[in-house]
């Protein structure tokens, strides 16, 4: 697993929120507070911690949570999103011709991804050529064609020459006819410094890169920021990719240089082998990190709440025009289901939604709450055939849900006018028709049945 300390802490920190009885500001405040705990420990620059914890304790505090969703799952869900904003909208790497150009620090792991690259590249059916630029390191040309030998793609190198710029430059002019896509590898210092820079800004040049990936290790710690800009200054950084995730590496840092340089991850890498590099998807990615792999599924549950057989026997109910208490129940379960009703009335298509909207919601729920209790209190019978439901009775339900009798008579009355809009509804064509393509998570053709 990758960024492992930090999905640790992550995971841990979700867990409280999903077992937490109850979701209020204090503990909204605890949360956000053990988000900056676990970032800045994983080396995540400290502002941009503060800064992020801030908006997720915003939205947290003043967003509503959407239909079908609890509190619980929209905060959970605002973390999500706000760590997936810091890796950059997804983004693939166009296939067509262009340069490519790699930039880091020594050992963070250019030639290697250099030729993880290439392998990608043309397994998409590309030409592939890559550039050993790498003058500083006696070695590094020899490592690069190696690599280019065993992926099998073309190779410039001009070994113990020292002008970076100029096997670019040559490079290129061979490559360029027989050749859709060129990476250029570059040489590293142990640290930034202004001959790194300005090498980079010559070999940018001559190279006139259309991608310029800033390479970083998973363990760049807390200067990964002020890299991650020095590079960006001389090249304009369009991608980062994130190096030896399968280590034990904390991460934070590499997030860092990513938030520093607005430009997405594209790329990680997560092993010494070449075929061990992945197309980064941001969403996926977080969401492993927080052990939420179903959280798309979490997201669909206001679809879900009114699929199934219970709708469409509901649906089949509505329109024959037998409508008993009963359904009535299964109806208000079913809206129960789906979240805040004012949310839920605002998916409603047509005039079923536009009664319902600018309702007091809150309190329609509140009495939705009550008539369940008082039908809770009636025979299955009586909910089976209302009419039944006389003074008597009344008084009787009464007494049992510890309801007054009027609330009892004003739930019948609620009743009488639903079935009421029911039967409407069941003759109205054109209402049925909007309200099956309406419904959310309706399947085509449940309701045909009904017609
Ligand atoms: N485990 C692991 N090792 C990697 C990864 N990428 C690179 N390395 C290793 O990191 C070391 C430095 O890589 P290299 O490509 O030479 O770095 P460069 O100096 O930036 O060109 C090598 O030993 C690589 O095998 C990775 O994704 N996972
Ligand atoms: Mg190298």
């Amino acid at each position: 697993m990758v960024m492992e300390g930090l999905g640790d802490s992550l995971r841990s920190t979700l867990k409280k929120l999903a077992n937490a009885g109850h979701i209020d500001a204090a503990l909204i405040k605890e949360v956000a507070r053990d988000i900056q705990r676990a970032l800045i420990s994983a080396d995540m620059n400290v502002r941009q911690v503060l800064a992020l914890s801030k908006v997720i304790e915003k939205r947290a505090l003043e967003e509503k949570p959407l239909a079908g969703m609890s509190n619980r799952e929209h905060v959970i869900q605002i973390v999500h999103d706000e760590l997936v904003k810091i890796l950059g909208a997804p983004r693939q790497i166009p296939l067509k011709k262009q340069t490519i150009m790699m930039v880091g620090l020594y050992g963070q792991g250019k030639t290697t991804t250099t030729g993880k690259l290439a392998l990608h590249f043309k397994k998409k059916g590309m030409r592939v050529a890559v550039i050993a630029a790498d003058v500083h390191r006696p070695a590094a040309h020899d490592q690069l064609k190696q690599l280019a030998d065993k992926v099998q793609v073309g190779f410039y190198g001009e070994k113990g020459e020292t002008d970076a710029a100029g096997i670019v430059t040559r490079g290129l002019a061979e490559l360029k006819k027989k050749t859709d896509i060129v990476i250029v590898d570059t040489a590293g210092r142990d640290k930034l410094e202004d001959s790194l820079i300005e090498e980079m800004k010559q070999i940018f040049t001559a190279a006139k890169p259309d991608e310029k990936f800033l390479v970083m290790d998973a363990a760049v710690g807390q200067q990964a920021e002020s890299q991650a800009k020095a590079f960006h200054d001389a090249v304009q950084v369009t991608g980062v990719i994130i190096t030896k995730l399968d280590g034990t590496a904390k991460g934070g840092g590499a997030l860092s240089a990513v938030a520093a340089t607005q430009a997405p991850v594209v790329f990680i890498g997560t092993g010494e082998h070449v075929d061990e590099l992945e197309a980064l998807d941001p969403k996926r990615f977080i969401g492993r990190l927080l052990g939420m792999g179903d959280l798309e599924a979490l997201l669909e549950k206001a679809k879900a709440a009114t699929e199934g057989t219970d709708a469409d026997k509901m649906a089949r109910k509505m329109l024959s025009g037998r409508f008993t208490l009963d359904d009535m129940r299964q109806q208000m379960d079913m809206v129960a289901k789906m979240g805040p009703l004012g949310k839920v009335a605002s998916m409603l298509p047509g005039q079923m939604g536009q009664m319902l909207q600018g309702r007091d919601m809150e309190g329609t729920q509140v009495k939705m709450r009550t008539y369940r209790v008082i039908l809770d209190s009636m025979t299955p019978q009586e909910r089976e055939e209302p009419n039944l439901i006389k003074a008597p009775r009344i008084g009787r339900i009464a007494r049992g849900s510890g309801r007054t009798t009027n609330e009892v008579r004003e739930l019948l009355k609620y009743y009488e006018t639903t079935k009421g809009m029911m039967k409407g509804f069941g003759s109205n064509r054109k209402l049925q028709r909007q309200m099956m393509r309406g419904m959310p998570g309706q399947r085509g053709g449940g309701m045909a049945g009904g017609r």
